[in-house]
């Protein structure tokens, strides 16, 4: 694919990232960790600057009863979900109302909307974490969201107060068909509500890690206002977050209500809406990816091994991309069992459980989890205190 998902305006190429395989697939099998799937380039229209990849996987490739990500592994996150529906979602609706979550993983934001007397649906294509939802009394339906889905769910349920998402819309290569669908099962005064990475923070902190086959899309308000144009939605607000990084939170509406465009305006004033921005960060990320081995290597000579902390699906990019294995990094750990006892994507390094760091007495972390950071190094202040180091690599590698 060429042309852009959104305006069908012809890409301008920004990076290739070369072959990639997908980048959760955590598997026992050591040869098939290593297989590739496709060709990861990225490009950005000139037109409604929508930053996307080339190709994709197919969606049941990557989303399927194996997917191993679930959002309870992550304590913050939890906390996190439980406030945006107290302080954001919560306030926008009345008790009764039903609230639906396009990929809803294990449920840890609707659960949280139950609990308060809110009727809710979870839509989650991946069996492994909507099996999980379901065991924790969620209402969830195993399916891709669609215009289709949409449909059968009015006529069944009724329209939706909120329809929420979160680091899912920017997974979807159809975007304007879920726009559509979301505006449809939309009351006439609801509010479509997303978050995810936010390209501007991206770009910022040069973490193309955010790149790889689930991310088809990165977003900014600039986008997204346009697309919401395509399905009868306006933008009406965006919130930054600290999330991943660096997320944004796009409130839409139907088009009846006022749209702002201040996050617009603000986002030409820095750039988002100039091709050299786009070009200047590939120049510097093709910058780490001589740096970020070259650091890694001078690592293990200096601690003797180094031990990856946190086996991401943005750890497959980085290890794909800057050719580390594990020669390199010995192991990745990781509290998720499903993770535990397969080899990571693309560099065929070892993923274990914690237990073995007792035996293993690692000095030296590689935080691939960079965005939990501030969860980890609380967790781990007596590994520091003892002298233990953790290297980040955004906006360079270093120690940290
Ligand atoms: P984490 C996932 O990306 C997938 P990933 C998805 N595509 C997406 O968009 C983003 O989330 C939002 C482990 N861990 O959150 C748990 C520890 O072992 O950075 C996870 O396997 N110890 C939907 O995979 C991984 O690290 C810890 O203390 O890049 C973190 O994955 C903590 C905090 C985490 O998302
Ligand atoms: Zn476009």
């Amino acid at each position: 694919m060429m042309h852009c998902r959104v305006c069908e305006t012809k890409l301008v190429e920004n990076i290739d990232f070369g072959p990639m395989p997908i980048a959760n697939n955590f598997v026992e099998d050591r040869k098939s960790s290593l297989v590739d799937h496709f060709h990861m380039r990225t490009g950005v229209c000139p037109k409604c600057f929508c930053y996307q990849l080339f190709d994709q996987p197919a969606p049941e490739a990557m989303f399927n009863e194996n997917y191993p990500f679930f959002t309870s592994t992550s304590r913050r996150m939890v906390m996190h979900f439980e406030s945006t529906w107290h302080n954001t979602v919560k306030k926008l609706a009345r008790p009764g109302d039903l609230i639906v979550e396009i990929g809803s993983n294990d449920g840890s934001f609707l659960l949280n909307a139950v609990a308060d007397g809110f009727n809710v649906l979870g839509i989650e294509p991946s069996k492994s974490v909507h099996d999980a939802a379901v065991a924790r009394g969620i209402r969830s339906i195993n399916e891709f969201f669609s215009l289709d889905l949409s449909r059968r769910l009015k006529a069944e349920f009724g329209k939706a107060r909120v329809v929420f998402g979160a680091n899912v819309i920017c997974h979807i290569p159809n975007v304007i068909e879920i726009f559509k669908a979301a505006e449809s099962l939309l009351e006439d005064d609801g509010w479509f509500i997303f978050e995810e990475p936010y390209i501007l923070d991206v770009l910022k902190l040069n973490s193309f890690d955010q790149i790889y086959d689930e991310h088809v899309f990165l977003y900014s308000a600039t986008s997204v206002s346009q697309i919401a144009r395509t399905a009868g939605l306006i933008l009406v607000n965006m919130d930054r977050i600290s999330n991943h990084g660096g997320s944004a939170r796009y409130f839409l509406r139907k088009s009846k209500h006022r749209s702002s465009d201040v996050a617009v305006e603000e986002e030409r004033k820095l750039g988002l809406q100039d091709l050299e921005t786009y070009e200047e960060f590939a120049s510097r990320v093709r910058t780490l990816e001589e740096q970020i081995p070259a650091f890694l290597q001078a690592a293990k000579d200096r601690y003797g091994r180094i031990y990856g902390y946190g086996a991401t699906s943005k750890s497959t990019t980085i290890n794909r991309y800057c050719g580390i294995n594990n020669r390199l990094v010995e192991k990745i750990y990781d509290v998720t069992p499903r993770k535990i006892g397969t080899y990571a994507p693309g560099s065929g390094i070892p993923v274990r459980s914690f237990d073995e760091r007792v035996e293993d007495n690692p000095r030296c972390f590689v935080l691939y989890a960079w965005n939990h950071k501030a969860e980890i190094q609380e967790k781990e202040r007596e590994f520091t205190a003892s002298g233990g180091v953790f290297v980040e690599f955004f906006p360079a590698p270093r120690f940290c």
